[in-house]
């Protein structure tokens, strides 16, 4: 049923022996989850479980260069940290968490309400974030910068539209899944976001102290992936028990 686990069964074994069943891999490319096609999945609250975790960064973080934004009079004037690795007290920010396998198969249907992409003080906010296929995506502009956002998708169209502090918001559906979809803003080269579109709900971003949560899931034994822009992707094995929280932390090193 799982993949990787008939390329390297010691391994897994092995891992499963030891709790400890983390994998490093290159960020994935999900648009085999798609099962958009099939009926819908109901979930029964009454035996639904969840997962949470923390996302642990083992180390020294990389260090990278302040951002410059003085050439644009509507950005910061100070130099910016990046964001490519942030750490709080050893935990990892801005980890996507997902359920990439296990999950009953089926169609989940997208929110009606949109993922919010804001540009303010000339970056994105949030810098990763997930949205399901279908569901509105709507960028505002709170800068008196003007911005262009460039939707650099493999799966899904691409576009590229400016925005200037006066202009409406821009709203946006995805068609097909995509992780860590590539945005950018072609005045200003330092703007990067990650968008992970999804088939189903199951996902959340760390916080800045490096937790996650993911609810209303049915009772399973679950693939749970964290991917990070730099350092890819890491699986996990997860049983969720009906009712029950699973704790699941994932550990980065530089
Ligand atoms: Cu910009």
């Amino acid at each position: 049923m799982i993949k990787s686990s008939f390329l390297f069964p010691p391994l897994i074994f092995l891992a499963a022996i030891l709790g400890c069943s983390q994998r490093s891999q290159p960020i994935p490319d999900n648009a085999s989850l798609s099962d958009s096609k099939k009926p819908s999945v109901s979930v029964n609250p009454a035996t639904a479980g969840a997962i949470t975790g923390v996302v642990d960064f083992k180390g020294t973080p990389p260090k990278f260069p302040m951002l410059d934004m003085t050439a644009d009079p509507g950005c910061p004037a100070k130099p910016q940290p990046a964001e490519t690795v942030v750490v709080n007290h050893g935990k990892l920010a801005n980890v996507l968490v997902y359920v990439k396998e296990g999950l009953p198969q089926g169609a989940f249907a997208p929110p009606s309400e949109p993922e919010v992409l804001d540009q303010k003080g000339c970056r994105y906010s949030p810098r990763v974030m997930g949205i399901m296929v279908g569901q509105p995506f709507k960028i505002l502009n709170s800068d008196t910068a003007d911005h262009n956002i460039h939707d650099m998708a493999r799966n899904n169209p691409q576009w590229n539209e400016s925005q200037l502090p006066t202009d409406k918001p821009i709203v946006k559906t995805f068609t097909s899944p995509e992780m860590m979809l590539p945005l950018q803003c072609n005045q200003h080269p330092w703007m990067r976001a990650y968008v992970n579109v999804m088939t189903n709900p199951y996902y959340a971003v760390t916080a800045e102290d490096g937790t996650f949560q993911i609810k209303n899931l049915p009772p399973g034994d679950y693939t749970l992936a964290a991917v990070q822009e730099k350092y890819g992707e890491k699986t996990v094995q997860v049983k969720v028990a009906p009712k029950e929280t699973a704790k699941t932390d994932f550990v980065f090193t530089p």
